[in-house]
């Protein structure tokens, strides 16, 4: 299997990175909790759209992975660069609309930019499992953990703000 992540849009030089090219690049090493904006949601009253979860929607262990940052080395970003898109493999239909949606969210480039935002390759010394992302997820220590976006597949900078779905109408109160 060929694995990869494109990255497009507001950059000077688009690149299609291999899994190889990425676990070449000097990586970095972060122990982090990361909480489901809707843990312990069943509680909420009145109730709240979404996965009931009850205690428990956390975890903590450490990430292994490469700094966007590096990658952005690679391809430059144009200045007009306002927010970065991250988009999942998966996809499926909402609800709320007939289209099939990726699952997307961004990040201003200033997060995105954060020495410690990294697309990560391993947890707790092993490969990422299929649950948690594999091969290639992004881990954003600093928000809620529907901002740390597994499966990445697509990265693209834009120079507007990004309006998808999981970010709009999903995990807002
Ligand atoms: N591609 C993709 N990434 C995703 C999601 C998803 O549905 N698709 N769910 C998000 C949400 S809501 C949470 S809480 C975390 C859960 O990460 P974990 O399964 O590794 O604990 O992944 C986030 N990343
Ligand atoms: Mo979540």
């Amino acid at each position: 299997m060929f694995f990869y992540v494109k990255v497009e849009g507001h950059v000077q030089s688009p690149i299609i990175f291999s899994l190889p090219d990425i676990l070449a690049m000097p990586a970095k090493k972060l122990e982090i909790v990361l909480e489901c904006a809707g843990n312990k949601r069943k509680y909420f009253w009145p109730d709240v759209y979404g996965e009931q979860w009850g205690k428990g929607a956390m975890s903590q262990g450490v990430w292994k992975g490469v700094s966007l940052q590096t990658l952005f080395t690679y391809t430059g970003i144009i200045n007009t660069a306002k927010e970065v898109v991250f988009q999942g493999f998966d996809y499926g239909k909402r609800t709320d609309s007939n289209e099939k949606h990726h699952f997307s969210r961004s990040l201003s480039v200033q997060q995105a930019l954060h020495p410690d935002t990294i697309l990560a390759y391993q947890y707790n010394e092993k490969a990422l499992t299929l649950e948690h992302g594999f091969p290639l997820r992004l881990i954003v220590p600093s928000m809620y953990a529907m901002a740390s976006v597994k499966w990445v597949n697509k990265i693209e900078v834009i120079d507007h703000n990004f309006n998808g779905s999981f970010q709009k109408d999903d995990y807002v109160y």
